[in-house]
């Protein structure tokens, strides 16, 4: 069964039954005492969103749907002759809850081809923008533009009910994720080769990951998978980093998915999330000009150590969740093991990744010392030739419209509320608290 539509119209109804009576039963349990110190720390740990689409362990790293990434390695199904997911299928995993067969994620691949357009107001617009705008305030000025062509928009202003709410907004989010590879593959053109690659087209026969690579001007078949794993590790992480939870929050207030998305890419381009994919190639460069390409351990640790005595983070380390290594860091060591081995990069990142965790503990606050997600990525897509870093972060916010989108769509089926946390000052707090 392909209607992918019809599948989420028979789940969600059910869904949005069995919300109502745990909360009916369940709706003053308590989850967790909130303690002042994270009020002031980022909230960090407070349990304060649902989030259906993925769960992240602490330990044991991000599960889609209840499937690990070495799950969904293995289960997904992939491009002929290809070893990684199609992230077509994590899509479908994420909206559905199942994984799909090799037919659903054909006619995904085939459905996006078929929304891909661009309409000219955002063609013109974005031909025009000044090549100076980094890539991510590019997208997300395409992707604020594009709201003109809302359903949801539309169908809100026409007075529809809001039990029918998700079904324009699920038209939106597709219509979206079928743009993006143009979106992305064009700022990539106008930003930094000649202008007649400005112009884009999607061959409706190959799959989303392939058709963003081609239109870029790439074509190495081992790129292509390489691009696929990508997208698929990078579609999600719960909601309560700091692009879900924006895309969650400007979508509980019925911002159209278009204006909810690139709110939440320009969370996404902070230096402390997305943004630190570029991050760490442009740290890894500085080092390969001090040091060259095989540094010993002592002059790689005196780095380090520079850097952070400079006030600086070590970029692709740490992470407000996890306190492991995280297990999409080690699917990209995997990949480059595997297809990359002597490429001199690589070996350095691995040299890095001996010797900074042990420097981060000896700092003594640094709750994860292991590398995340972004520690990792650069360093596969320089090989390939995509040396452009300031690009890198655009890669990202492609494949987190997956996740967040098929949240967005749950979220308006369930019904969720605007999003509107209470928040005190200090002068109040010391009062509940007796201070002061
Ligand atoms: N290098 C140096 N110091 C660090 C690092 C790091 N990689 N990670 C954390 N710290 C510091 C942090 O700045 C803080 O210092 P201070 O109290 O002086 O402000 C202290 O350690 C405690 O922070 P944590 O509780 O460990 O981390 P937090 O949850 O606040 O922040 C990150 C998480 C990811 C923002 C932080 O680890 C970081 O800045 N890492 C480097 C940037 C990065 O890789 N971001 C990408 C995250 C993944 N993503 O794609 O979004
Ligand atoms: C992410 O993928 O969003 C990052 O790892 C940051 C996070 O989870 O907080």
């Amino acid at each position: 069964n392909t209607d992918l539509k019809g599948i989420i119209a028979k789940k969600i109804p059910k869904h949005a039954e069995l919300v109502k009576k745990f909360r009916k039963e369940h709706g003053k349990a308590k989850i967790m005492a909130v303690e002042l110190g994270q009020m002031y720390n980022g909230m960090r740990g407070i349990r304060s969103m649902v989030y259906e689409t993925s769960l992240l362990d602490p330990n044991e790293g991000i599960r889609f749907r209840g499937l690990t990434i070495p799950d969904c390695q293995k289960q997904l199904p992939k491009a002929p002759g290809g070893k990684e997911p199609l992230p077509e299928g994590i899509f479908w995993l994420m909206l559905t809850g199942d994984v799909p067969t090799q037919e659903q994620v054909n006619w995904l691949s085939k459905e996006w081809a078929k929304r891909a357009k661009l309409p000219s107001h955002v063609v013109k617009s974005m031909d025009t923008m000044s090549k100076t705008v980094h890539p991510m305030a590019q997208l997300s000025a395409a992707v604020t533009i594009l709201s003109a062509e809302s359903k949801f928009q539309k169908a809100y202003s026409s007075g529809v009910k809001k039990a029918v709410y998700w079904e324009y907004v699920y038209e939106d989010c597709m219509d979206l994720l079928a743009k993006l590879p143009v979106i992305a593959a064009k700022i990539y053109n106008h930003s930094f080769r000649s202008e007649e690659c400005g112009c884009v087209e999607i061959d409706p026969s190959k799959d989303w990951s392939y058709n963003l690579m081609t239109m870029m001007g790439y074509s190495d078949p081992q790129f292509a998978e390489l691009m696929r794993l990508y997208l698929t590790i990078h579609c999600d992480h719960e909601g309560g980093n700091a692009s879900a939870h924006t895309i969650h929050l400007v979508g509980s207030t019925l911002s159209d998915p278009f204006l909810a998305f690139a709110a939440g890419m320009n969370a996404l381009a902070g230096p402390l999330h997305g943004l630190a994919n570029q991050e760490v190639l442009v740290w890894i460069n500085r080092l390969r000009e001090k040091l060259g390409d095989d540094p010993n351990e002592k002059r790689l640790k005196d780095f380090v150590w520079k850097t952070l005595k400079s006030g600086q983070v070590i970029p692709g380390y740490g992470h407000a969740v996890l306190r492991i290594t995280d297990p999409r860091y080690t699917c990209q060591r995997e990949f480059a093991e595997k297809h990359l081995p002597n490429d001199p990069v690589f070996k350095l990142v691995s040299a890095i990744y001996k010797v900074v965790p042990p420097i981060l503990k000896e700092l003594g606050k640094v709750a994860n010392p292991w590398p995340n997600v972004d520690a990792h990525s650069g360093v596969l897509l320089q090989y390939y030739g995509l040396t452009q870093m300031s690009y890198y972060t655009v890669l990202f916010g492609v494949s987190r419209a997956m996740g967040t989108l098929a949240q967005l769509v749950w979220s308006r089926g369930i019904g969720f509320p605007i999003e509107r946390p209470k928040s005190l000052t200090t002068e109040a707090l010391m009062k509940q608290l007796g201070g002061k």
